[in-house]
């Protein structure tokens, strides 16, 4: 019989691990956990006839809504009853490196039929949210593309929310295959059969009920493993209060919200269209599939109604912004992203300043000091740049400048740049990487590490 025990400590933060390869689960030396999560297989219909077979927390997908304290310290366990390693990461949160789920940062994985305890203080307050960091490679049952997703709302102190209703949507596609893409693309890519937006496709499940003049608060995430979500709710306007968790210096009403991969958006909407409606993906090749829920207000029937907004309407993070002049940098760090060309196989490989993951330079930072990353994407798509461990402020979007918005994922549009500004706060390493799974898993990435 095989048992390894953990003992990590670091920051005032601690882990504890124990696991049993071959035996009976042995559960000595752990503390009662506040929050359960168990990695299991599952098989559920998102749609009627359309049974999808996935990998998922607490036998739900989404997995549950974990609502933590901020600031109160708070333990995990984690059940792992899959054959492969799991990692499960905190999207958002400014935990230690062992606490992460990172495997690149040295964080342990959670055995096969093992079980592991994860301690960490959550913070900052926000929507957040918890998701496998396991690499799938060419296995699209594995990582991103399973059911390993969840909401974890972190409650601040005092709640400044002023609302009737709250709802958790999180956008995903499903049964994955891989396609290969001709110009100007030319790269392999993943195509996918269903969507769900609520915990079933589109009209299958419960609809969401409303009554005229409330005030409902959306909590959306994007868990895709790939794709960009773009939605909007017919006559009807989002108004933006925080990007990934975090305020925004100016609410502002949009009509359509996107969302690149891990990205949240927080949006309150007044209810003053009385009617059913298709709240769903303004791509109509993804809401025929399923990306969408029904809006119902009360006593009102009939077929839900949908209707995409003006081609003219786009997203632009700027005008959640101000024009304040942001503190210049202590340092910066230039990061070129390119594709490697086409090997013929799954998927292609991607370099980071002309280099090739696992031998990519770290950068090298002190702590306290306020370094800025500029994303130079020359590529044809776009692709959401995410930071571990710590937030950032965007400083420039596609060379206009912003201040004020505090992200931990962001959307790099094709051929432009954006600038992200972040405070070494959180020693360790942290990990830099494009949140779309076949480009983290084929070297889309590097590490932030501390002098
Ligand atoms: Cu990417």
């Amino acid at each position: 019989m095989q048992r390894r025990d953990f003992l990590l400590a670091a920051g005032g933060v601690a882990l504890n691990a124990i696991s049993d390869l071959s035996g009976p689960m042995r559960l000595s030396a752990t503390t009662k956990a506040d929050f359960t999560i168990r990695i299991a297989p599952l098989s559920v219909e998102l749609a009627a006839g359309k049974t999808i077979q996935t990998i998922a927390y607490n036998g739900t997908v989404p997995g549950p809504v974990l609502r933590m304290k901020e600031g109160k310290p708070t333990r995990v366990d984690v059940f792992n009853d899959t054959d492969v390693p799991e990692l499960v990461h905190w999207h958002g949160q400014q935990v230690s490196a062992e606490a992460d789920g990172a495997e690149e940062e040295g964080s342990p994985f959670v055995p096969p039929k093992g079980h592991m305890q994860i301690s960490f203080t959550p913070r900052p307050a926000g929507t957040r949210w918890y998701h496998t960091h396991a690499m799938a490679m060419t296995d699209l049952t594995r990582g991103a593309y399973s059911g390993q997703y969840g909401f974890l709302l972190v409650e601040p102190n005092s709640h400044p929310g002023n609302y009737d209703q709250e709802v958790f949507l999180a956008g995903r596609h499903w049964d994955p295959s891989i396609v290969h893409r001709g110009a100007p693309n030319n790269d392999w890519t993943v195509s996918y059969n269903l969507c769900s937006l609520a915990d079933r496709a589109l009209a299958n499940g419960e609809p969401i009920r409303v009554r005229q003049g409330q005030r409902v608060l959306f909590r959306i995430l994007n868990a895709d493993a790939t794709r960009q979500l773009n939605l909007a709710l017919p006559g009807h306007k989002f108004q933006v209060i925080a990007l990934d968790g975090n305020p925004v210096p100016r609410p502002t009403a949009v009509e359509l919200l996107t969302l690149a991969v891990a990205e949240r958006v927080d949006a309150i909407v007044e209810m003053n269209e009385p009617g059913v409606w298709v709240l769903g993906s303004t791509r109509d090749e993804d809401r025929n599939i399923g990306m969408g829920v029904v809006i119902e207000y009360a006593d009102r029937k009939g077929e839900p109604q949908w209707k995409s907004p003006d081609k003219s309407v786009v997203w632009d993070y700027t005008v959640f912004g101000t024009d304040a002049k942001t503190r210049e940098p202590d340092g910066r760090f230039d990061m070129k992203f390119m594709m490697m060309s086409d090997e013929g196989k799954p998927f292609n490989r991607w370099m980071v300043n002309d280099q090739m993951w696992p031998n990519v330079d770290p950068l090298m930072v002190k702590k306290g000091k306020r370094y800025r990353m500029a994303f130079h994407n020359g590529m044809e798509d776009s692709h959401p740049l995410h930071l571990h461990r710590h937030s950032f402020e965007v400083t420039s979007v596609g060379g206009k400048p912003t201040a004020g918005i505090i992200k931990d994922t962001i959307n790099v549009p094709k051929s432009s740049t954006v600038e992200v500004d972040f405070i070494a706060d959180n020693a360790g390493p942290s990990l830099v990487h494009c949140h779309m799974q076949q480009h983290m898993d084929f070297g889309f990435k590097a590490l932030v590490k501390y002098h």
